[in-house]
């Protein structure tokens, strides 16, 4: 007995000596970080976009349109209703819920055409839209004219048709991105909690747009026969977050689930993500509202043992060529919100893999989530293997990740920051 245990020891020390061995290979291929605060006092910051120079743009949900000069000073360019401060500000656009002013991208051709893109709420049309406004800034970067409606006609989530478990402005995905590989403009969006909409060929909502500059559908869109030209996925929740693969530039999105599974897809041309909260949909029947998103248990906590029964991210039964995830949180939903690929020798083992921010509020209004992932995503791009990042910071819902042009991270924090983190 004593030997039989003796061996047993010796083999676990064995063991544990080449753990230990795996484990320092690994964290030598991981890179350290430090941080430090670039902004602070911000009003939820939601995206941020650079400029060669470092000059970089933000948005703050609620307030509007900045940008960080390259030497340091702040402008305010383009506030929100009843915003203070700002050299224009536009009456129509307004923050309410999870809406608000968000994702923001500069044109590639930046250097001739001076335009960038921000996604917002608005209330020029009934009963409120989102929309994809394209603004010309000025020479001295003081201020910005010209504002274009690229995409007028997203859905928005009134106050008329609320839920008992999601509030008005609900759901409004909100990230845009121009593609290094094909120079078109990504912009994903949510499903707002109408069942009707994620399926949908006509409406905007629940799918990932890939658009020019002046809002028009790109070509090889890929979706089926009837569905709006600028539809490139379909049948998506809520995505907040979308990247491309360095070296394939194959987008990747990152999409809030429902009380359960997050995911990362990869992305094809005309894919259908497989979200469908339809009534009469995949065998089950009605659900209050005509949204059965959160079912079987539309109103009660979640039981970990209930989740397998719950409505599926990706209905693979009713839709068996649905898009699959390449990781799903392991279940969970902890508010997803952005990705981005890192890239650069300063990254070590980091270098070409994604990097997600998480920061949801719980059902109990409890928040969840707060950390930085690094998936490693297989190159068939339907399984990964996720680290957790040891944070140099405090935790914090991340609702923006960005690398800059010094090859550093840029977060944007809920709590009211933007900062940086350098690999070393
Ligand atoms: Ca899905």
């Amino acid at each position: 007995m004593i030997r039989r245990t003796s061996s047993v020891v010796r083999c676990a020390l064995i063991a544990c000596a080449a753990m230990s061995v795996s484990s320092t290979v690994l964290a030598q291929a991981a890179p350290g970080l430090a941080y430090s605060v670039v902004l602070s006092k911000l009003d939820s910051p939601w995206d941020m976009a650079f400029l060669p120079d470092g000059t970089m743009f933000f948005t703050e949900k609620c307030s509007g349109l900045s940008v960080r000069q390259a030497n340091g000073t702040v402008v305010k360019l383009l506030g929100m209703k009843d915003s203070k401060g700002y050299a224009a500000t536009a009456s129509d656009l307004f923050c309410e819920g999870q809406a608000g002013m968000s994702g923001l991208a500069i044109d590639p051709n930046f250097a001739s055409n001076r335009f960038i893109y921000v996604y917002s709420a608005s209330s020029l049309t009934a009963p409120g839209s989102n929309r994809v406004m394209r603004l010309k800034v000025n020479e001295a970067g003081t201020g910005v004219s010209d504002r274009t409606d690229i995409v007028a006609d997203i859905p928005y989530k009134p106050r008329s048709s609320d839920h008992p478990f999601g509030g008005p402005g609900a759901h409004n995905g909100g990230r845009v991105r121009f593609s290094p590989g094909d120079g078109f403009l990504y912009v994903t969006t949510g499903d707002t909690h109408n069942g009707a909409v994620p399926q949908s060929p006509t409406l905007l909502g629940g799918k990932v747009l890939r658009i020019d500059r002046d809002g028009k559908a790109a070509p090889g869109n890929g979706a089926p026969a009837g569905f709006d030209p600028r539809i490139y996925t379909y049948g998506h929740r809520n995505p907040q977050g979308i990247a491309f693969r360095p070296g394939t530039n194959q987008p990747f999105t990152a999409e809030n689930g429902p009380w359960h599974s997050d995911e990362v897809t990869a992305l094809v041309p005309g894919g259908n993500a497989g979200w469908d909260p339809r009534p009469n949909v995949g065998g089950r029947g009605a659900c209050p509202d005509n949204y059965c998103g959160y079912s079987p248990n539309q109103m009660g906590a979640v039981n970990p043992k209930e989740r397998a029964e719950f409505m599926p991210m990706t209905d693979l039964k009713t839709y068996p060529n649905a898009m699959k995830p390449a990781w799903n949180n392991d279940g969970l939903s902890q508010g997803m919100f952005s990705g981005t690929f890192l890239n650069g020798p300063q990254w070590k083992g980091w270098n070409g893999k994604m990097i997600i921010g998480f920061g949801g509020i719980g059902i109990h209004g409890t928040p969840v989530g707060n950390r930085l992932d690094v998936l490693d995503i297989a190159a068939n791009g339907i399984s990964a293997t996720r680290t957790t990042v040891n944070l140099p910071m405090p935790a914090a819902r991340f609702r923006s990740l960005v690398q800059g042009p010094d090859g550093n991270l840029y977060v944007a924090t809920d709590e009211g920051a933007i900062s940086r983190l350098t690999p070393n």
